[in-house]
């Protein structure tokens, strides 16, 4: 028995790992082979201290472990599965296609007809090209609207995520509306100096960034409901101001939709708050589970893409027959009478026994909601930019996250993430979710 972490109160980690021991074993295995034993950051748990566990399978609400621990699930992949896991017309679906073949590099029907859907559900999607992930589909979008207007600067906006490519991969910097600095290593200095960071929800540093290099900004690109620093909501008019702004500098308003993009209704939150964008990018949900990726916009901006236009932008799988079915078919599932309308009521389901646990407990919360996205903060303060996400108690959440763990509840391993609710998520699992965070805050 370790007693120094029994009496350094590091019990929990050490029961953690008595928890999913297989996980934990082969976590030390994953850790020689794969840097931080993941394939990408967020699922290390570093965010939460300690160690991962291992899926063995997943299917509607529900996750599995390798250790035979069943947990329901507030992540979906991170978006994907809205339908709930491994839904059966889903795999049927791309069972059939399989039969047909893996991959072409030739044009394929299902390309077309999900351009078809994207094109109809999206109406400021005029033409869209299909890509492999959300980062593709954002650093081609930022490309195409630089080849477009022949400027160099971008607008992005603090604690707005957009994938992993150089130009997005920027905080903001000392003098933030100058430029900005690299947010990674191995980002050169030269490429972020043509990003500016801005905060998010602030019109008086957007109107400044704009007086001061308007006629250079290519593009503004944003998560209209940013959703990688939990979920921040745009304040009244913002979203209209930034169509505004941009449309009088001839930039072009890019809407990264990757989150939110067919999960908060047909034509996502460009529909919600009747914005049209000029170009949007999305991922996840289109895919069904499988790597995928879209960008569209405006026909005459598109058609600035190979092999029409100068501006090239190219994917070996992109297209691919078994993402495209996967992800037409989990739109047609959603196209179903009531399917938005279902998944508004589960999230409202969960934020009334939430609001009421925490009010009835006196702790300061703020939880926001979109329709099935959705993030509790440990904070009074109002959340309107990263700043404010900021102020909340982070060892407060890392220790719901292991209550809720250990209770069979999994949320996302970080304060900065955002959680996600599917169709298959029952009246059941949101009763037993509350009942649990309420055990579990009884022992925090
Ligand atoms: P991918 O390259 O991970 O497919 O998409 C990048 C991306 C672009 N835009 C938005 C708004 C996104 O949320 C993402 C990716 N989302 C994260 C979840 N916060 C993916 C999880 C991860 O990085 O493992």
């Amino acid at each position: 028995m370790n007693f120094s972490a029994l009496r350094n109160g590091e019990m929990r980690q050490y029961s953690r790992a008595m928890r999913y021991p297989t996980s934990s074993k082969l976590f030390q295995t994953a850790k020689q082979l794969i840097p931080g034993g993941v394939n990408s950051p967020v699922r290390a748990f570093r965010n939460v201290g300690g160690e991962p566990f291992f899926v063995r399978r997943a299917k509607g609400s529900r996750i599995e472990d390798i250790d035979g621990n069943s947990y329901i699930d507030y992540i979906g992949t991170w978006g994907p599965a809205i339908l709930g896991h491994a839904p059966m017309s889903v795999i049927n679906a791309v069972h059939e296609a399989a039969k047909n073949g893996l991959s072409f590099g030739i044009p394929n029907v299902l390309e077309v007809e999900m351009a078809q859907m994207i094109t109809s559900w999206v109406p400021s999607v005029e033409k869209v090209r299909m890509t492999n992930s959300g980062t593709e589909a954002t650093m081609s979008a930022i490309r195409l609207a630089r080849g477009y207007t022949k400027r160099d600067k971008i607008i992005k906006f603090d604690g707005c995520y957009h994938g992993h490519s150089d130009s997005l991969l920027v905080a903001a910097g000392s003098g933030a509306l100058t430029h900005g600095e690299p947010d990674s290593a191995g980002v050169p200095a030269v490429f972020a100096a043509q990003t500016i960071v801005l905060p998010f929800n602030d019109r008086e540093a957007v109107s400044q960034a704009f007086a001061t290099c308007g006629d250079e900004i290519a593009a503004l690109i944003l998560e209209p409901y940013p959703a990688n620093a939990g979920l921040i909501l745009p304040q009244p008019g913002f979203l209209a101001f930034l169509r505004e702004i941009t449309a009088q500098y001839g930039t072009v308003l890019i809407f990264d939709e990757v989150m939110t993009g067919f999960r908060l209704g047909k034509a996502g939150v460009q529909g919600l708050e009747g914005i049209t964008p000029d170009l949007s990018c999305f991922g996840k949900v289109i895919g069904g589970g499988l790597p995928v990726g879209a960008f569209g916009g405006k026909a005459e901006i598109m058609d600035y893409l190979a092999p029409l236009g100068p501006v090239y932008q190219a994917g070996t799988l992109s297209g691919n027959p078994l993402a495209m079915v996967a992800g037409i078919t989990q739109l047609h599932e959603l196209e179903k009478s009531g399917a938005y309308e279902t998944l508004d009521a589960i999230g409202a389901r969960l934020q009334s026994g939430v609001e009421a646990l925490f009010l009835k407990k006196g702790i300061p919360f703020r939880f926001n909601r979109v329709g099935s996205l959705f993030c509790l903060f440990f904070t009074d303060q109002e959340i309107i930019n990263l700043e404010s996400v900021k102020t909340q108690d982070m060892e407060m959440f890392r220790k719901l996250f292991w209550a809720l763990l250990d209770k069979g509840i999994y949320i996302a391993p970080s304060p900065y993430e955002t959680g996600f609710l599917s169709l298959a998520h029952s009246n059941d699992d949101i009763d037993f979710t509350v009942d649990a965070m309420e055990s579990a805050l009884g022992e925090i």
